[in-house]
């Protein structure tokens, strides 16, 4: 069996500070140290930080008044924002800076009354977070999750309106109803920088690169993830077997019957001690392996950690 790594692949630059501030705030604070939403959608990391002291929660009605809160790497809401500050919380807040970056646009059209299109998943907690930014009473934010949304969208004003997306998309599928949106009303303003992030668009390319060579390709990643079920997917169109896995208990045999080669990737999520557990995995079941790792893009973004938590650690 040919095993080739995916590259890039596994924690972007948004994953590795969210759960470095609440490692960091578990050591800094008194406990217990809630989290509201897990703070990424991975089994594994959330069971790791579970046993260090993390308490998740799912609302902020279930946090005490007072108490120490985390927000996850996905954004809140304003309203959620307002409650903290109501409950009188000590907010850490580990929203990645690049989903900031579309709250942002999302605020500044509220703020100028600018219709606002909303390109994402209904219901997934960066979409209600970034929805949440929108507070305009005269003027409205739309969702739509694909281009059957785009035939049925009407707008009050489509000379005022700009569009904003998730940032774990499908790039192929997004492509597709930007350009549904801007047949049906071409006015729409995009993005200055687009919203898609960095992490996104690499993790797509590796596997579109990797599902060129390979037989079948596993997506080490929780099924709630997002962006590591997009990377699945793409592999199914790009024509392989694909299976997204949370680690090597989900693995079945029958899978590689008549395969010779099996990509391995990871979502943005998804800690790269799970892949080198599957590697391992298939070296045992399978007598003679060939381990290639692919060259990727080189990703060297970091994020600065909040505010609050610098200030704790100096003090
Ligand atoms: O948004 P998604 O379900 O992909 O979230 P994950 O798996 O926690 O990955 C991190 C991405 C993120 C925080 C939002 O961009
Ligand atoms: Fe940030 Fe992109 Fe990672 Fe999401 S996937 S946390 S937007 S870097």
């Amino acid at each position: 069996m040919k095993i080739i790594l995916a590259n890039p692949r596994g924690f972007c630059a948004g994953v590795s500070r969210a759960v470095d501030v609440v490692e960091k705030v578990l050591s800094l604070e008194p406990h217990p140290v809630y989290v509201r939403h897990e703070v990424v959608h991975n089994r594994a990391v959330v069971n790791d930080l579970k046993g260090k002291g993390a308490v998740f929660v799912k609302e902020l009605s279930e946090v005490p008044d007072n108490a120490v809160c985390i927000f996850s790497a996905h954004g809140v809401s304003q309203e959620v924002q307002e409650a903290a500050k109501r409950k009188n919380l000590r907010i850490y807040d580990a929203t990645c800076p690049l989903v900031t970056k579309v709250h942002r646009e999302v605020q500044k059209a509220s703020k100028n009354e600018v219709e606002c299109v909303l390109i994402g998943h209904r219901g997934h907690p960066e979409v209600e977070g970034t929805l949440g930014q929108y507070r305009s009473q005269n003027a409205k934010i739309y969702l739509i999750e694909n281009v059957e949304d785009v035939m049925n969208l009407q707008v009050d004003n489509p000379e005022k309106l700009i569009y904003a997306t998730q940032t774990t998309l499908s790039v192929d599928e997004t492509r597709d109803i930007i350009a549904a949106l801007k047949e049906k009303f071409p006015e729409v303003a995009a993005p200055k920088k687009e919203d898609i992030c960095y992490a996104t668009q690499n993790r797509q390319n590796a596997v579109r690169n990797i599902a060129k060579m390979a037989d079948i390709l596993l997506v080490v990643g929780s099924k709630n993830s997002s962006n590591s079920n997009r990377l699945r997917e793409l592999a199914e169109v790009s024509g392989i077997d694909s299976y997204l896995i949370d680690n090597t208990n989900d693995i079945e045999l029958s899978w590689f019957e008549g395969k010779k080669s099996c990509g391995i990737t990871a979502g943005a999520s998804a800690p790269e001690y799970l892949v080198q557990a599957v590697v391992n995995h298939l070296q045992a079941q399978f007598e003679h392996c060939e381990i290639v790792e692919l060259n990727g893009v080189k990703e060297e973004i970091t994020f600065p950690l909040p505010k609050l938590l610098k200030q704790r650690q100096k003090a």
